[in-house]
Formats: C-alpha cells, sequence, structure tokens
C-alpha cells in the first residue's frame, strides 16, 4: 500500500469511520491511479476492501490502472450501487466530502441508505498532497522543464508587431508539442499598460518596444502542472521600469535566501511583502507570494499573509512577488520551489532579464 494510503486510513482510524466516500476526480485519481472521468472511492479499514466505481465505459481501463481496490461497474443509479456496498461491507459511519457532495447528492444518499450515519467532513487528501512523493517530484521537474524551454523558445520568437495572442498560441503549442496535455490555465501575455492586471489573459493588443510584456503560462505532464512568469521588456527599459524590475527580483531573492521548513507559510510571504513595502509600494502588491502546486495549479499551501500552515521539507510552491501600477504597467517573476530540509531548491531555470 503506498504510503498516501496508509496517511489517509490512519486518518479514517482516528475518526472511527468505517469508510470515506471520495467524489473529487482530483482525489480518485491520487489515491488511485484511475484517469477515468467517472470514479468514486470508498476508501475503507481492513479486512474490507477499498472500492472503486466506475461505468461500464471504463471497465477495461481500471482493471489496468488500478491496483488494491475491488473495482466495482455501477450497474443502476450510483446511489444504488452504494447503498448496497454499505450492506455487503456493513459500513455504518461513512465520512462523505464537505467540499464536493452537494445537498441534492446527500438526500439521495440519506433516501437509499437510511440506516448508515453520514458525517460532513474535509477530505484529507487535500493536507496529504501537500508534500509531494519522489515520483510526484519528477513528474512536476518534467512540466517545469517544459515551461522552462518555451521561455527560451518564446525568447528567440519575440518581436515588436506581434499581437499578444500569438505569442501565447506560441508558447502553448511549444509546450504541447512537448509533451504536454493541456494548457494549466489560459496562458497570461499583458504588455504594456495592460501588464498593470495580474491575470491579464492574452488579447489582440501589439507589441511595442520599450513595454513591459508579463507572461505567466505552464503546462500539465502526466496530470501534474507547472507555473512560471517572466516580465522582460523589448529594447530599452527606462529607469522607473528597470527600479520597479529590480525590486520585485529584490523581493523574491530574500524570499530564497530565508524560507525554511518550519516556517509558516505567512511568514514566507512576509519576507517578500516586507521588501515591497519599504519601498513604498504595499498597496500594489495585493496577491499572496504564492501557492502549492500539483495535480491542481492551486493548492495547499498558499504562501499569504492568512495561512498558518508549516512548511514541510517535499512542499512545492510558487515564489511570484508582483508589484503593479494602474495605468502604467506592472512586474511579477514566478518560480516553482521545492521545500528542502535546509532551505529550498529553485526548480525553474529560466533567465531573469528584462531587458530583450
Ligand atoms: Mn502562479
Amino acid at each position: 500500500m503506498n504510503n498516501n494510503l496508509f496517511r489517509f486510513k490512519s486518518w479514517l482510524q482516528e475518526r472511527e469511520l468505517d469508510a470515506f466516500l471520495i467524489s473529487n476526480p482530483v482525489h480518485c485519481f491520487y489515491l488511485s491511479g484511475f484517469t477515468g472521468t467517472k470514479c468514486w472511492l470508498l476508501i475503507t479499514l481492513a479486512p474490507v476492501p477499498n472500492i472503486l466505481i466506475t461505468d461500464f465505459r471504463y471497465r477495461e481501463q481500471a482493471q489496468e490502472q488500478v491496483q488494491g481496490y475491488e473495482v466495482v461497474i455501477q450497474e443502476e443509479s450510483i446511489f444504488q450501487t452504494l447503498s448496497q456496498l454499505f450492506k455487503q461491507y456493513n459500513l455504518k459511519t461513512v465520512g462523505l466530502d464537505q467540499d464536493n457532495i452537494t445537498l441534492a447528492v446527500y438526500a439521495k444518499l440519506k433516501e437509499e441508505a437510511p440506516n448508515v450515519n453520514f458525517c460532513s467532513l474535509q477530505d484529507p487528501c487535500g493536507e496529504i498532497r501537500r508534500v509531494k512523493t519522489p515520483d510526484e517530484l519528477i513528474l512536476l521537474k518534467k512540466a517545469v522543464e517544459i515551461a522552462d524551454k518555451a521561455f527560451l523558445h518564446i525568447l528567440e520568437y519575440l518581436q515588436p508587431g506581434l499581437t499578444e495572442r500569438e505569442i501565447a498560441l506560441e508558447l502553448e503549442f511549444f509546450m504541447r508539442r512537448l509533451g504536454g496535455s493541456k494548457n494549466a490555465f489560459d496562458t497570461i501575455v499583458a504588455s504594456g499598460n495592460r501588464a498593470a492586471l495580474p491575470h491579464g489573459v492574452a488579447t489582440n493588443k501589439i507589441l511595442q518596444t520599450g513595454e513591459f510584456v508579463v507572461m505567466d503560462f505552464g503546462t500539465v505532464y502526466q496530470g501534474y502542472y507547472s507555473d512560471m512568469t517572466r516580465t522582460i521588456i523589448l529594447g530599452e527599459p527606462d529607469l522607473r521600469q528597470q527600479e520597479i524590475y529590480q525590486l520585485v527580483l529584490q523581493a523574491q531573492t530574500e524570499v530564497y535566501r530565508n524560507i525554511q521548513p518550519g516556517m509558516r507559510a505567512s511568514e514566507a510571504d512576509a519576507l517578500a511583502r516586507r521588501i515591497i513595502e519599504e519601498a513604498g509600494y504595499s498597496e500594489n502588491f495585493g496577491h499572496g507570494l504564492g501557492h502549492g502546486v500539483g495535480l491542481e495549479i492551486h493548492e495547499e499551501p498558499r504562501l499569504s499573509p492568512r495561512d498558518e500552515t508549516i512548511l514541510e521539507p517535499g512542499m512545492i510552491v510558487t515564489v511570484e512577488p508582483g508589484i503593479y501600477i494602474p495605468s502604467w504597467g506592472g512586474v511579477r517573476i514566478e518560480d516553482m520551489v521545492v521545500i528542502t530540509s535546509d532551505g529550498c531548491e529553485i526548480l525553474t531555470k529560466s533567465p531573469k532579464m528584462l531587458r530583450v
């Protein structure tokens, strides 16, 4: 049994549950490796087997991909199938994922299985997923590497007269060619005044020399996401542009010098925030320093003033300070890093120069 499933079962035991019903597709994949779009998991305690429920379309795929689960093919409604399984294995207290089970699903479950005691709880996968396994780290590094290669490619491709959309498409196509299965999110290419928009998705605006271009993009490799941002200028930056860029870079460097396991996520955020605040730009850094990345583009922990998670080796987070000045422009620089036993390792290798 893999370590993630082991941790899940200890959690079940502590809460005196007979089973937990997982409906979140990301968590189904995380615990079983099954990639079908129809999946429910019942995680149980021995001697009851773990159960994966899917439908006819995925019968063969489930047999191939999944080990350590009894695969059940749903024939009637999912609620009838579940109710039969609750009876068959004498499951009396069953945890439900409070963030995914809707009131309608809950009502149906109660109707089909009136004797089961359902408890609404947070799925512990969110917490277990924060620390990546060595296998996950390999896939995440690959996703990061594809984005890095795309950035080097785009540096050659960039020229005045291109639209933001053309740049985004070139990045996306290049990452797909290198094995990315899809974009990690809508690619951001925000130039000129639009660089002041932290999430300025690419438009038909034409690139000009002397203006900021913020490019924020990533890919998905075998289920794992990457996320990076670089800000550049075609031609000569002016003094203020240089000053803001250096400040953002300094904030990021400050994080790399001081981030450590044992520190709270909010303390990591404060490292960068202090540098930006002291320079008088506290109003212009309105988002958190970063976020966890893994099977989702945004996951726990959040490097924000409100997240008290203790950082641990093996957590993967972005470090992405930014300064946004309305109707002038903005700068963000973002890497993915893994927390190590004595600091962090920067996974994103792309160069950080303003002038291109
Ligand atoms: Mn990000």
